[in-house]
């Protein structure tokens, strides 16, 4: 498939999803196809971590919920520290929730509920065993949620997190809400001002480049504006655990549902590329990523967990089955030194992804 041997600077600009466009842009700023799988313990091993880590990665996937010590508050809990991490460092944020209910439920527990999972993660996954209207469900959730958010925005209505953000257009300050704007619920709102971000991508050396984001956090990789206020899903379409039961049909109808929601779908976790249409251009992330220890051959075999997760190297995941993201997990937080061990796998993943293009 042609995706395959595409820069992912050029994926970027054929990317239906806007949180794909700009993903695919930050992998090729940071050089970087890496997905930290956060699975620590305790909410301030999570967020030292995503510090530490995070000039290495593209995506921070979690787990909240086997993190104890998750605070919930929505103006100043673990999502919003997590989210400014995100913005200081460039990387989404990646919920490995897999959704799977009834329409109606997954929008509840997407959108409320202890962790609001739509308020702090960008992308979120879900298994459509439970067929694909819930998809739907989702997308539905999604797009109010950014109605919300943008009506808050030019408000000062604040029902949860307030998430300073970015108009669309790419408009100035929104001069449009009146102090007899109301929202849903009826609550009034104040005109608040905002500055909106436009996002660049300018090379490092530009001059004319911030050191701090608008909320004064510092800004690493400074050619970095916040991703566009969009959400996005991806589908379970295969899993890297031994017995997995997800059959080909299954995986299929997983290729189906993306390509007919296109605009909340970005992709999938898979454990090999899908695109097969002329013009799909979904993201694939890899979990089941280890490399062997430093010294051995990187192509070598590489033991399961002895719990059902099996392992295959960022060459052959990224080179050979053609996927776009690994996601690796113990390979790095059980690393004597976590954020040189993500180098590691950074430059295997990125080198695996070069030799890809030939
Ligand atoms: P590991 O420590 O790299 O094995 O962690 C893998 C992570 O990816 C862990 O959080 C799993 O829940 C997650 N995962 C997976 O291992 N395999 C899958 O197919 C999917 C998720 Br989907």
């Amino acid at each position: 498939h042609p995706t395959l041997l595409q820069p992912y600077s050029e994926r970027a600009k054929t990317a239906t999803h806007p949180l794909s466009r700009y993903l695919f842009r930050l992998m090729d700023l940071k050089a970087s196809n890496l997905c930290l799988s956060a699975d620590v313990t305790t909410a301030r091993e999570l967020l030292a971590l995503a510090d530490k880590v995070g000039p290495s990665i593209v995506v921070l996937k979690t787990h909240y919920d086997l993190i104890s010590g998750w605070d919930y508050n929505p103006q100043t809990g673990t999502g919003v520290k997590l989210a400014a991490l995100a913005r200081k460092h460039g990387f989404l944020i990646f919920e490995d929730r897999k959704f799977v209910d009834i329409g109606k439920t997954v929008q509840m527990q997407y959108t409320a509920g202890t962790a609001r999972i739509i308020e702090w993660a960008h992308i979120t996954n879900a298994n459509i065993d439970a067929g694909k209207e819930m998809v739907r469900a989702m997308a539905e959730a999604a797009a109010n949620w950014k109605a919300r958010i943008h009506y808050e925005v030019k408000t000062s209505v604040s029902v949860g997190t307030p998430v300073a953000g970015q108009f669309e257009d790419g408009g100035e300050e929104n001069n449009n809400a009146t102090d007899d704007d109301r929202d849903a619920d009826g609550r009034k709102g104040s005109i608040v001002s905002i500055t909106t971000v436009t996002q660049s991508f300018e090379p490092a050396d530009s001059p004319r480049l911030a050191k701090t984001n608008e909320h004064g956090d510092e800004l690493v990789f400074p050619g970095i504006e916040e991703p566009p206020m969009d959400r996005g899903l991806l589908l379970l379409a295969q899993m890297s655990s031994k017995g997995c039961l997800m059959t080909k049909d299954y995986t299929q109808a997983c290729v189906e549902a993306a390509r007919e929601h296109k605009g909340f779908v970005m992709g999938y976790v898979a454990q090999e590329a899908l695109n097969s249409a002329p013009d799909d251009n979904f993201i694939h992330m890899t979990p089941g990523c280890k490399l062997p220890p430093p010294g051995e051959e990187e192509n070598g075999h590489v033991e399961g967990d002895g719990l059902g997760q099996q392992y295959n190297t960022p060459a052959k995941l990224i080179n050979i089955l053609g996927t776009d993201i690994v996601i690796v997990g113990r390979g790095i937080i059980q690393a004597a030194d976590p954020p040189s061990e993500a180098e590691r796998y950074r430059r295997k993943a990125w080198k695996a992804y070069l030799s890809r293009l030939g």
